[in-house]
């Protein structure tokens, strides 16, 4: 009989993972590994690594507790590696398997590693598909196939058919595929915003804090009010708790900013989805039955579903289709380094200040401020996209490289030249003040738009037109600002570049 090692890695806890699903009860075993390589590769936010050790515990408990036999490496035990190639050959060593057994790695640095190790373990290493993404790497491949350009409402479209989400027959249910024009509602301060899923800390989760602070205490984040769920049955506790409570407001108030509320109606899933705890159909389903059950409007369902089913599947099928080279991708030759209140939330910005800061909490921030305020400052500012890219993947519980470089290089910074959308998302502070209150207690004053006391990213806005005329002139979808600009005063002009020079040199 065949003895097989199956490796699970830490965002692939889910029981029915491909690399488990022939298990033999008789002869294999299950390593799970927690490896400080991982931990500090860059160096993520303490909250995050205290939620991926306590899933990781929760979950290989569960697998003892059925039946499986697991061989768990605890960060602190003293033979422990430091990297999976370590812990691998540790284990084949202690107890000598035919072949290693693992799914995919969600990230290419990962994948390329685990590749190389049959050659250098002189072993079978078996790799198998990840199944829990609706659309194979294959089927994106063949999806890009000829088409002059990748976008995502078309893939969209094909996905919903495809899986027959929301659909009457042939036809999207309301007749249109997309509501987001009704989901552009600011909200106001003083309402009452239905909590997001808050669990204790169990004794795991508990000593496994202890541990990250003792650990990684130079990491950036806050450790208080560790409130994650850590098991699969926790999160699909969270789940059902925003499908019953906030997805009935999750499209009204999609981009919707708050000073103070870090959640609104968001679902504050993605950490469960993107380690394994949840599965992307069943929260599509689920919300697929709230519209049929009348308990949430087809705007705001199919909002969140487009999310799921649309954007996280495309944006991977996107990373896979252009890495290596897509990492080093910097279309406006962006140099700037990061600033220094990236780390503090220290800005007299009040935007960035509120989103740095919430974002150290709680190592979460909601779309809407990752893309308008702190990707959106990341572009104008002409920051180095390797050094974003860095932080954005640091910073959020649910950030792993497949999914955050898409959204950090092609979304926020078009440092893609426009592989994943067709123009940038740079705005003025009039969007922010728009849809939030930001603005109402910040120094700056939105409505100016130059001068010491004006929003910086009134001028920072026309200085990034300016600056990077010749590479965006041309792009249909920026003619009226181009127009704009061309009647622009050569006095104005000068302001612009005047006060944005001043701004970006003060910057450290
Ligand atoms: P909701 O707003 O409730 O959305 C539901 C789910 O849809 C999310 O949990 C997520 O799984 C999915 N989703 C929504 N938007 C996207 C998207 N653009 N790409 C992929 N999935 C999406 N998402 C990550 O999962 N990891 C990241 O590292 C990450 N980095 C980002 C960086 C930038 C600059 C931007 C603009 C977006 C990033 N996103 C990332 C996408 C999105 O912001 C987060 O998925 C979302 O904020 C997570 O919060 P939520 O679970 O409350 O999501
Ligand atoms: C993010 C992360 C961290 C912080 N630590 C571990 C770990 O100790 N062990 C582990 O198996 N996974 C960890 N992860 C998640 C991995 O980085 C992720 O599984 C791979 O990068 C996927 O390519
Ligand atoms: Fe942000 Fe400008 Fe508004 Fe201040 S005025 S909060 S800097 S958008």
């Amino acid at each position: 009989m065949t003895k097989a090692l199956r490796l699970v890695l830490g965002d692939q806890l889910n029981i029915n993972i491909s690399s488990l699903a022939d298990y033999e009860h008789e002869t294999d075993l299950v390593l799970i590994c927690e490896v400080n390589e991982e931990a500090t590769y860059v160096k993520h936010h303490k909250k995050k690594i205290a939620f991926i050790f306590s899933a990781m515990r929760h979950f290989g408990a569960e697998l003892k507790n059925n039946g499986y036999t697991v061989e768990y490496s605890r960060i602190d035990d003293r033979d422990n590696t430091g990297n999976f190639f370590g812990e691998v050959k540790r284990c084949l060593k202690k107890y000598n398997f035919d072949k290693i057994v693992v799914t995919e790695a969600s990230e290419y640095r990962c994948l390329k590693e685990i590749k190389s190790w049959s050659k250098q373990l002189n072993c079978e290493v078996e790799i198998l598909e990840d199944d829990r993404f609706l659309s194979s790497k294959n089927n994106f491949i063949d999806w890009a196939q000829g088409r002059k350009e990748l976008r995502l409402e078309n893939f969209y479209r094909e996905m919903r058919r495809k899986h027959s989400i929301l659909m009457n027959d042939k036809q999207p249910i309301g007749e249109k595929w997309n509501f987001d024009n009704d989901n552009r509602k600011p909200l106001t301060s003083g309402i009452a915003i239905p909590q997001t899923y808050k669990e204790k800390p169990d004794q795991i989760t508990q000593e496994v804090i202890k541990l990250t602070a003792k650990l990684f205490d130079n990491h950036f984040g806050n450790l208080n009010d560790f409130h994650y769920a850590v098991t699969r049955d926790q999160a699909l506790k969270a789940l059902g708790q925003f499908i019953k409570e906030r997805l009935s407001s999750f499209g009204d108030y999609q981009d919707a900013m708050l000073m103070d509320e870090p959640w609104l109606y968001h679902s504050h899933i993605g950490l469960y989805l993107n380690c394994g705890l949840l599965l992307p159909l069943e929260c599509i389903e689920a919300a697929q039955k709230a519209y049929h059950d009348e308990i949430a409007p087809l705007n705001c369902v199919e909002g969140f579903i487009r999310q799921i089913l649309g954007w996280r599947e495309f944006v991977r099928g996107i990373y896979w289709l252009k890495m290596p080279e897509y990492e080093t991708l910097n279309f406006f030759n962006a140099k700037r380094k990061l600033p220094s209140f990236f780390w503090t939330g220290n800005t007299k910005m009040n935007c960035l200040k509120q989103s740095i800061s919430e974002t150290k909490e709680n190592a979460y921030a909601h779309h809407i401020q990752r893309l308008m305020v702190i990707g959106n400052f990341s572009l104008l500012s002409g920051l180095n996209p390797t050094e974003v890219n860095e932080w954005f993947l640091i910073v959020y519980a649910d950030a792993y490289q497949w999914v955050e470089l898409p959204n950090v290089t092609g979304m926020a910074l078009f440092a893609d030249g426009g592989i994943l959308g067709s123009k940038p998302y740079a705005s003025g502070g009039n969007y922010i003040n728009k849809m939030s209150n930001y603005c109402k207690s910040c120094e700056y004053k939105v409505s100016q738009k130059n001068g010491e006391t004006a929003c910086p990213y009134n001028y920072l806005y026309w200085n990034f037109m300016i600056e990077n005329k010749q590479k965006l002139s041309k792009n249909a979808r920026l003619s009226i600002m181009y127009g704009t600009l061309n009647r622009m005063s050569e006095d104005k002009i000068k302001s612009i570049t005047n006060d944005s020079r001043k701004f970006l040199n003060a910057l450290c």
